[in-house]
Order: structure tokens, then C-alpha cells, then sequence
């Protein structure tokens, strides 16, 4: 059964409304590849940047129970199991093979999956039968103009897509998927990459379609300036803090983004246990390199 916003809001971090919550997170990194391409993303295996779409290394499903419980003597604060990469949850079958094993092994964890939307339409009868209890889509614009600025191109049933094109495909299938998993009661969270002079004037644009669409909590995440958009700029907190006023005409927005990276573990904002965690891990030999 589908878990009540209230309940969200206590026991997860990323659904706290207001304060700043205490429960800790434990990110799985899981999923290497990815479907599209952001321009601002740079995926890389390190230990040293924080900043999301980096893990220290990939780990395979069947490895997840005992990273958990190795996380939990570290932390016990953690109350949500989450996975956000590095790359994209559906564009590998780990993730959802992960979440069942979670399911089994930790059942009262909250089960938390972030998506770049592509695929959410046609998996989302899978997603909402193997029980996730929150569900994450980045969605940067509703306009195929403007999502063309943000994003090269999508790689969708074996064929490569570019520039408006491309932008249809994605935000159609994102609006899709929003509104089959809200109505099986999942809660959504949307999180938009907030780029000055390319969406900072559409955030209520995509706050509005978003809501309409079945999410329930909105979170603007400031740029990190770096690949195809290095030459621009931070929004500034003023910016920063007008795109959520405008958001909050629509939706609650959650204001305590830390920007996690792909494999952090602990409270976010507050010491982090993922190195320790998986560069001990001997088995992980295999790392992926999207170089
Ligand atoms: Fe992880 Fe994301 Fe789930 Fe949270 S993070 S998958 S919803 S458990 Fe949270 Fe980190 Fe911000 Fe993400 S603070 S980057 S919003
Ligand atoms: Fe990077 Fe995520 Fe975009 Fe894929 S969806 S290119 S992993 S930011």
C-alpha cells in the first residue's frame, strides 16, 4: 500500500516540508548508464566530488542487503533506500531487481527511485508493483524549445534522437509517467535543474504541468555549472528563492536539496559514510567509467 504524505514527511529527508528533517538516506549506486544526455552532466567514478552523478563505484544487486546493514551500524538513522545513478534507474533492469531484494530483506525502509522520466510510462505498471514508496522525476521544461537547450539528445527503443525532437519524446513520456504512478497514489517529487537565462522564467510553467500532471512536492536544484554548460552561470539565492515562490503556487517545494552524490550514505547535509562504506568493499572490483 501506497505510504501517506505524512508519513513521508516524517521518515524522509527529501519530503520534509519546512525544517530541515534527521532521518539519514542510503544511495545504492546501481544504475551506471543512462538514455539521454544532459548537458550539464558529467558522470564520473570518484570519491572526492559531491555532487550527484558521482559514485566512488558500481555495486551489483545481490550486494545491496549487506551494504544496508553495514550502513546501518554506521547509521541508524537511515529510514530511506534510494536510488539516483549515476546513471538513469530504468535504463538498466538493476534497480528494480534491487528494490525487490530490499523489499525482502529491510521491509520497513522506504523504497525511494529517481528517474529521468524516459522510460517511467512504459515501466510504470513494474515500478508500481515492486512497492516504491517515493518516487523522484527530473523534469528541467515542459517546452521541447527550451528542454533542447538543456539536453542533447535521448537514445529511445535503439534509436538516437536530437535537439525538440528529442525534447517531445522525453517530457511526453515524464507527463505520462507522472500521471500513471500518482494515480496509483506513489508520491512524486519533482526536482528541476534551475539554469539561469534558459528555465529560470518557465519554473511555474513546469510547477503548474507538474501538478496537473499528479506530483506533490517540487524541488529546484541550482545549476552546478560544468560539461556542455561550464560557461554558465549559478543562479543566484535570489533567483533561487523566486523560482520556489513561484513553484509553491502549485505544489509544496522542499528546500534542503544537498546536491547528494549517487552514493551517499548518512543524513543529508551531515556527515557521510559513503566512502567508508564502499571503497572498503573488496568484492567491488568492477568499476564503470561513463569517460
Ligand atoms: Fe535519494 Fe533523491 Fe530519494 Fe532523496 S536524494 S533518491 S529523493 S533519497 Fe534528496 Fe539528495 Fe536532494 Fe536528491 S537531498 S539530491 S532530493
Ligand atoms: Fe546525467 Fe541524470 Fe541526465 Fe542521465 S538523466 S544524463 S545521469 S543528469
Amino acid at each position: 500500500m501506497a505510504v501517506a504524505l505524512e508519513e513521508l514527511t516524517d521518515k524522509h529527508p527529501c519530503f520534509a516540508l519546512g525544517k530541515k528533517g534527521s532521518n539519514g538516506r542510503i544511495h545504492l549506486p546501481i544504475s551506471p548508464t543512462c538514455n539521454i544526455q544532459c548537458k550539464f552532466c558529467d558522470r564520473k567514478i570518484n570519491d572526492y566530488e559531491e555532487r550527484p552523478g558521482v559514485a566512488a563505484t558500481v555495486i551489483k544487486p545481490e550486494e545491496s542487503p549487506d551494504v544496508i546493514r553495514q550502513s546501518l551500524e554506521v547509521c541508524p538513522d537511515i529510514t530511506v533506500v534510494g536510488i539516483a545513478g549515476p546513471g538513469d534507474t530504468l535504463a538498466s533492469d538493476y534497480a528494480l531487481q534491487t528494490f525487490r531484494l530490499v523489499k525482502e530483506a529491510y521491509p520497513s525502509l522506504l523504497k525511494c527511485m529517481s528517474t529521468n522520466g524516459l522510460l517511467l510510462s512504459e515501466k510504470a505498471e513494474e515500478i508500481i508493483e515492486v512497492g516504491i514508496d517515493s518516487l523522484t522525476v527530473t523534469v528541467n521544461a515542459v517546452d521541447p524549445e527550451i528542454e533542447a537547450q538543456l539536453n542533447t539528445g535521448i537514445l529511445y527503443h535503439g534509436k538516437w534522437y536530437e535537439g525538440s525532437e528529442a525534447a517531445k519524446i522525453l517530457i511526453h513520456n515524464q507527463l505520462e509517467g507522472i500521471r500513471k504512478i500518482s494515480e496509483a497514489g506513489i508520491m512524486i517529487k519533482v526536482n528541476t535543474v534551475l539554469v539561469p537565462e534558459v528555465n529560470d522564467q518557465h519554473i511555474e510553467e513546469i510547477a503548474k504541468t507538474v501538478a496537473e500532471a499528479g506530483a506533490k512536492i517540487y524541488n529546484v536544484i541550482p545549476l552546478i555549472p560544468q560539461y556542455e554548460l561550464a560557461d554558465k552561470r549559478q543562479p543566484t539565492c535570489a533567483e533561487l528563492g523566486e523560482a520556489r515562490e513561484k513553484a509553491a503556487r502549485y505544489l509544496d517545494v522542499f528546500c534542503h536539496c544537498q546536491r547528494c552524490r549517487a552514493d551517499a550514505i548518512g543524513v543529508p547535509g551531515g556527515k557521510d559514510f559513503g566512502k567508508q562504506i564502499y571503497l572498503n568493499r573488496v568484492a567491488v572490483k568492477e568499476t564503470f567509467s561513463h569517460g
